[in-house]
């Protein structure tokens, strides 16, 4: 056995009987009631899912199996002569909650080397779609048409028992992770690269490869390794993680779940905003017409989309309540490496008077910026101006999170996911009641 898999044997050895206990001798004790706002508004609030691979803190902001971004920078093996570490220690921590050391983590670099190479059907699928299809369906078509490869399916077909489901859905986890890199650089060389490949490197690790097929040069590896961590987990409520964690429930293999997921991300109120403000800038400027932008124009802008119906993208968020340090981890690495350039300005300024404006506007309830507000200006700096290919980024760190916690899902034997709906006529005649007993 590997020794990642060996580790996680063992923590899941250790963390079963935690479950079993809650559930066996404490699980009547209630966690929080669901109010009629919370019915009809998305399960907001509700604390009904159970994570211990990140936990979002309204105020803090997310912390990777405890620690917060820059200590989980500053904790893994680092790539020799790159400032980011390796994603491939990454996941190991994010799997077992432990750091790893060197020798590990080179491990499951060795280990997602032999699991990298595509099968050639994905490759004839990717073709056969019309070249203008948006890239995120390519990417989820390119993981759905993978299923077929599942070792879950082809062990639950033969009858495995319920305690062994996680260590094929790892298996599963860890040939798609391997894979997802080069999915992505295919299908941007396909679309925007004169259909022209690079072969992948065997030298390389996760990040430096993509890099590599990307055709970018450095520091670019090191982009996508900071990328690929920041994006990979978010605890377990938003779009993507729950539905892959949702369609996992019903016991569909990693390549199903993790498809699903992927759609999600696809939404504009979701990973499709990094594209939106991409977008959204590029209008602005256009508007422009050359005219240097001030604050005073930004804010024209800002509430011409406001005045037009329309969300202000990479502002807001359904759980955070200050600047997302995602945001903060990417505006960092600009002031390192990219102070002057005219549209990390340009988003500094929106910065500066776009969260003003959102509270004058008075709807949304975090009017900060998110993850997706900063991560174009750092794709477009380094020539991947393509912005309908944002989230196919976003897609390959999330993935690692969602695979983490699929994995765990079944290692802890989480059923088959089902909430109860009511009718509007039950919540008319609960709030009468309510108001009866007031
Ligand atoms: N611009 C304008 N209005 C906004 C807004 C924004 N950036 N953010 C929230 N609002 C509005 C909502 O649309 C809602 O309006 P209605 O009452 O008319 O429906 C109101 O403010 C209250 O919303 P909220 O409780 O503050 O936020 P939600 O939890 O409902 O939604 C989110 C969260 C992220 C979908 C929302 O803030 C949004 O649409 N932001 C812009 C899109 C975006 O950046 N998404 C990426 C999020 C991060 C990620 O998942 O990648």
């Amino acid at each position: 056995m590997a020794k990642l898999k060996e580790k996680l044997a063992a923590k899941i050895k250790e963390q079963l009987p935690r479950t079993q206990k809650l559930l066996k001798e404490h699980g009547d004790v209630k966690l929080g009631e669901v109010t009629i706002a919370q019915a009809i508004g998305g399960a907001r609030g509700v604390r009904c899912l159970v994570t211990d691979i990140s936990y979002l803190d309204p105020l803090e902001g997310i912390r990777f199996r405890g620690k917060t971004i820059p200590e989980t920078f500053a904790a893994l093996p680092k790539v020799p002569g790159c400032e980011y570490p390796f994603v491939e220690g990454f996941w190991w921590f994010l799997v077992t909650g432990e750091v790893p050391t060197m020798e590990e983590t080179l491990d499951v670099v060795a280990d997602f080397k032999a699991r990298r190479a595509l099968p050639a059907y994905v490759i004839d699928v990717l073709r056969a779609l019309p070249r203008d299809t948006h890239p995120m369906t390519m990417f989820s078509s390119a993981i759905l048409a993978m299923q077929r490869e599942s070792v879950y399916v082809k062990r639950y077909n033969e009858g495995m028992k319920k305690d062994q489901y996680w260590e094929p859905t790892f298996e599963d986890a860890q040939n798609l992770l391997a894979k997802l890199p080069s999915i992505a650089a295919y299908i941007y060389r396909m679309k925007y690269k004169a259909d022209v490949h690079i072969h992948p490197s065997l030298d390389l690790d996760f990040g430096g490869n993509f890099a590599h097929m990307m055709g970018i040069p450095k520091p670019y590896d090191d982009v996508a390794r900071m990328y690929f961590i920041l994006h990979s987990d978010h605890e377990s409520g938003n779009v993507s993680a729950h539905t892959t964690h949702l369609v996992a429930s019903a016991l569909s293999d990693a390549y199903y779940s993790l498809s699903a997921g992927m759609n999600g991300l696809a939404g504009p109120l979701h990973g499709l905003a990094n594209q939106e403000v991409l977008s959204w800038v590029m209008k602005f400027q256009t508007k422009l017409g050359g005219q240097e932008p001030t604050e005073e124009l930004v804010k024209q802008a800002l509430w011409d989309t406001l005045n037009a119906g329309q969300v202000v993208p990479g502002y807001g968020h359904a759980v955070l309540r200050k600047t997302d340090p995602r945001y903060v981890a990417q505006m960092e690495f600009c002031l390192k490496n990219l102070p002057d350039y005219p549209l990390f300005k340009l988003i500094n300024m929106i910065y500066k008077v776009a969260p003003g404006v959102l509270t004058e506007h008075g709807k949304t309830k975090n009017p900060w910026p998110n993850v997706d507000a900063q991560s174009g200006v750092i794709q477009w700096y380094y020539g991947l101006t393509e912005w309908d290919f944002y989230t196919v980024l976003f897609g390959v760190g999330r993935a690692i999170g969602v695979l983490a916690n699929i994995t765990w899902d079944r290692a802890l034997g989480y059923p088959i996911e089902r909430p109860k709906s009511l009718t509007t006529k039950m919540l008319e005649d609960t709030a009468a009641e309510a108001a009866k007993a007031k």
